[in-house]
This record gives C-alpha cells, sequence and structure tokens, in this order.
C-alpha cells in the first residue's frame, strides 16, 4: 500500500485526505508535476521542481517548501515506498479556504506527493502504434492561461481524451486555436522524415515537455538532425514516423492518425532506436 506524503507527514492511502474547502477541489487552484524514477533514481528531478516551481509562480502560489526540501519529500517518499521504479505525482494547491474564489483566504499552500506507479497502455499499444484522432478541443490559448503552466485545469486534455475515447481511438491530437498541431493530451508529438525529426516549438500552445527536451538530446547524439518548427496535421499524414513524448508514456509510436496510415502503419526504424535511447538514458540515470 503507497505512503503518501501530505503536508510534512505520511498517510495510509486510505487515510490521505484533503478538506472539501480546498481550492484545489473548488476552483481547480494548484499546480502538479508527473516524475519517473528509474532504478531508484529519479529522472531529472531539478527540470521538473524548475518547472513546478515556475508555474506556481506564474500563478502567484507561494510553495512552503523550498525546492531543496521539495527534492528530499520527492527522493524520500520513493524510499519510504520501497520502489525502483516509480511515477511520483506532485501536487500543490492554493490550500485551505472558504467558498468564493478570493485567493487570499487560503492561508497556506496544501502539498502533496504520491509516489506509485502508471502504465498509460499495455505492451501490446507500444508494439503496434498508437491510433490517434485530431480531438475538436484545442489547447489552452496563451492570452488566457499560459499553456506552459502545468496546472490542475486539465479539462481541455480531458475532453480531447474524451473524444479520442469516444470515436475507439487511443488518444487525441490536439490543435492550437489557428490549426497547428500542438501535443497530445498529455505528451508532446514527433514526426520524423528521413533522418530529421520535428517538433512543434517550445513558444507555442504546448507543455514544454522534460522528455521532449530529453529525447532531442538523445536524437542529436544519435546523428539525426532535430528542428523545433510548427507544423501541420498535412505534416503529421505525411510522416515517415510520428511519435510521442511523456513522462507517463515515454516514447511510443503512432501508427494512425484521423484514418491515414503514418508511414507503413506500424512503430517504425527511428522511433524504435528513439526508445531504446531514451530507456538507456533513463536506466543511466538521465
Ligand atoms: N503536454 C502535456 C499537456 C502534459 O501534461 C506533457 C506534454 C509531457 O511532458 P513531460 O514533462 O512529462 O515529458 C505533459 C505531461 C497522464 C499524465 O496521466 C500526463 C502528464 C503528466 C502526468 C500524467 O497521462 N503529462
Amino acid at each position: 500500500m503507497p505512503k503518501i506524503w501530505l503536508d510534512g507527514r505520511y498517510y495510509e492511502k486510505e487515510e490521505a485526505k484533503l478538506s472539501v474547502f480546498d481550492h484545489g477541489l473548488l476552483y481547480g487552484d494548484g499546480v502538479f508535476e508527473g516524475i519517473r524514477a528509474y532504478d531508484g533514481r529519479v529522472f531529472r528531478l531539478g527540470l521538473h521542481l524548475d518547472r513546478l516551481y515556475a508555474s506556481a509562480h506564474a500563478l502567484l502560489l507561494d510553495i512552503p517548501l523550498a525546492p531543496e526540501a521539495m527534492a528530499d519529500v520527492v527522493e524520500d517518499c520513493v524510499r519510504v515506498n520501497g520502489l525502483a521504479d516509480a511515477y511520483i505525482r506532485l501536487v500543490v494547491t492554493r490550500g485551505y479556504g472558504d467558498l468564493g474564489l478570493d485567493p487570499r483566504k487560503c492561508k497556506r499552500a496544501t502539498v502533496i506527493c504520491i509516489a506509485d506507479s502508471i502504465a498509460l497502455w499495455p505492451a501490446e499499444v507500444y508494439a503496434r502504434g498508437l491510433t490517434m484522432i485530431t480531438a475538436p478541443t484545442s489547447v489552452n490559448q496563451p492570452s488566457g492561461l499560459a499553456p506552459q503552466i502545468k496546472s490542475l485545469n486539465y479539462l481541455a486534455h480531458i475532453m480531447a481524451k474524451f473524444e479520442a475515447i469516444n470515436a475507439g481511438a487511443d488518444e487525441a491530437l490536439m490543435l492550437e486555436p489557428t490549426g497547428e498541431v500542438a501535443e497530445g493530451v498529455g505528451e508532446n508529438v514527433f514526426c520524423v522524415k528521413g533522418q530529421a525529426l520535428r517538433t512543434p516549438p517550445g513558444y507555442a500552445g504546448i507543455l514544454r515537455g522534460v522528455t521532449r527536451d530529453a529525447v532531442m538530446e538523445v536524437a542529436r547524439e544519435a546523428g539525426y538532425e532535430v528542428r523545433e518548427e510548427t507544423l501541420t496535421r498535412y505534416d503529421l499524414y505525411t510522416a515517415d514516423e510520428v511519435f510521442l513524448t511523456g513522462t507517463a508514456a515515454e516514447v511510443v509510436g503512432v501508427a494512425r492518425l484521423d484514418g491515414r496510415k503514418i508511414g507503413c502503419g506500424q512503430v517504425g526504424p527511428v522511433t524504435k532506436d528513439i526508445m531504446a535511447r531514451f530507456g538507456e538514458l533513463a536506466r543511466r540515470g538521465g
């Protein structure tokens, strides 16, 4: 049974509870991170914490722990739960307040750390590649809530996931309101043409994934050309290969998008190579 860290102490899973007046619940007012550990080592913890504190800063949310103390909580939570390979969820909410969204009523942020496991799809899906559709719901616009903020407001992405499920697909591709390619519901997207990899730029309506950065690094090391470029669905339809990257998903190939086969409709050789190289990097400790 996982032990959950909540505001300074561990609780059994059933005992880890929050007030119904927590603004994380009432308003989705908070931030989170999904992090993995491989062989007991937390993958790129510093980068995840940088993003968590940047998200909180953008939302005027004071995290009542220094990043170093937060890093200790994450490492300790993996150890206490006896995990070697783990999926860690850090959540910081605005905290306990009253009804009414005035954040000043919340005196202290709530901090949660959960170390458990996650499997988005069974192994056979990784072997055959995902079937995707383009979701009618687009990503949030930067004029509203910046897409770089990993906030507790995931409704656009959850609607896109439903749109995929209702269409009988594994996953959804989300577009910018302008129609350019943005990301998956919890993954970044890459396309492959020859020996060149392309992914939408970090300033677009995407979350800049830790896995995305790691994949760009290993791909460049392996001699692939890697470019951050605006992409349209046409670019994906006509690519040799498409794959997604994310902490939970890791690297996963895409076999079909909107009824079109991508390349030969199987997980391609470049995707397989990147999957192996990313796996090796993760086991090396990042
Ligand atoms: N885009 C979005 C919108 C995300 O939420 C990524 C890209 C990939 O980023 P990283 O840093 O993980 O490479 C994410 C992260 C889930 C789940 O259950 C997904 C994420 C986080 C936690 C859980 O599918 N996505």
